[in-house]
C-alpha cells in the first residue's frame, strides 16, 4: 500500500511513545519511529542543510557522503534540531539512562554516488570509557526510499563488542571481524521526511548508495551515556579541540547534558 506524498502521516512524541517501540529496540538495536518531525519541520531542516553545506568543513571524502560535523555549534535553525527535547526524551527512553549530546552530523549522498556505505559499528570509532550506552537517531530531512540512501540494520548485533574499527568503505570488513553476520537477516528501513531510525552503536547497520537525482539528507544526533569518560585513543575530531586527557569526563558546555536542558520530558 503506498501512502501518497502530503497525506498526514502518524506522528510520535515521547508522550504517546509505546513500551511495544522500546521493546523492538532493545531487542533488535534500532527501531523506526515515525513522524517525529512534521513534514513541515523537515523540510525547514532540508533547507537549512543545503544553506550550511557550502560553509562548513566537509570531514568525509565525499564518495560516500558529505559529512558535516557539529552544526548545532555552527548553525541556530540545526541546533533546534540536535538539540530537539522530543527527540532526546524518546532516545533516553529507549537506552534508559540519562544522555547528553556526543556529536551531530549532517550526512548528504549526493545525487547517484553509486557508493554504499558499507556495514559497521559506530562504537568502536570512539574514545569512550565504559560506555553504558550510546546511540544515534537518524533523522531523514527528505523522503529516503531505498533507491536514495536508506538505512539496513543486523538486528541483535549490538551486543558484539570489543571490535576493531571498521572500515565503511569496505564491504567485506565488518565480516572479516565478525564472519557469523554474513548469515543474518537484514532489515532494510525506507524512511519519510520526518521518520527517523534509532540505532544502537554497536549495531552493525550500512546504508545503500543514491541512486536518484536528488540529494539524501539525513541529520544524525549521537547520544552516548551522561557519565562518560574519556578513553585513550587516536586523535577525534569532536573531542580535539577542547584539550581533554583521559579519564575527564565530557563539559556540559560543549557535550550538552538532556536532562538538564528546559522542556526536556524523559
Ligand atoms: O547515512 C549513512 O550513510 C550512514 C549513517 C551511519 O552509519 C550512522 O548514522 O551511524
Amino acid at each position: 500500500m503506498s501512502m501518497a506524498a502530503g497525506t498526514a502521516r502518524p506522528r510520535t512524541t515521547p508522550e504517546n511513545l509505546s513500551e511495544d517501540v522500546v521493546s523492538a529496540y532493545r531487542r533488535d538495536g534500532f527501531v523506526h519511529v515515525p513522524g517525529v518531525l512534521s513534514r513541515a519541520d523537515a523540510a525547514r531542516f532540508a533547507d537549512a542543510a543545503l544553506a550550511v553545506r557550502h560553509t562548513v568543513r566537509n570531514n568525509h571524502d565525499g564518495t560516500i557522503f558529505t559529512q558535516l560535523l557539529q552544526l548545532w555549534r555552527q548553525d541556530a535553525t540545526l541546533r533546534e534540531l540536535s538539540l530537539h527535547p522530543d527527540l532526546a526524551a524518546i532516545a533516553t527512553r529507549l537506552a534508559g539512562i540519562p544522555l547528553r549530546l556526543w556529536h551531530d552530523q549532517l550526512l548528504i549522498k549526493e545525487p547517484h554516488n553509486g557508493a554504499a556505505t558499507e556495514f559497521h559499528q559506530d562504537q568502536p570509532y570512539w574514545p569512550h570509557a565504559g560506555s553504558r550506552h550510546a546511540l544515534s537517531a537518524w533523522v531523514a530531512l527528505v523522503d529516503v526510499p531505498v533507491e536514495r540512501g536508506c538505512m539496513t540494520f543486523i538486528p541483535g548485533s549490538q551486543h558484539l563488542d570489543g571490535l576493531r574499527p571498521q572500515d565503511l568503505s569496505d564491504h567485506a570488513d565488518m565480516f572479516a571481524v565478525a564472519p557469523e553476520l554474513a548469515w543474518e537477516h537484514r532489515v532494510t528501513v525506507p524512511l519519510r521526511a520526518g521518520d527517523c531510525t534509532f540505532h544502537n552503536s554497536r549495531l552493525a547497520h550500512s546504508a545503500t548508495p543514491n541512486f536518484t537525482d536528488d540529494p539524501r539528507i539525513a541529520h544524525v544526533v549521537i547520544y552516548v551515556d551522561a557519565d562518560l569518560t574519556l578513553a585513550a585513543g587516536p586523535a577525534h575530531p569532536v573531542t580535539d579541540p577542547f584539550g581533554l586527557s583521559v579519564g575527564d569526563s565530557l563539559p556540559d558546555e560543549h557535550f550538552p547534558r538532556f536532562a538538564e536542558m528546559p522542556g526536556h520530558r524523559p
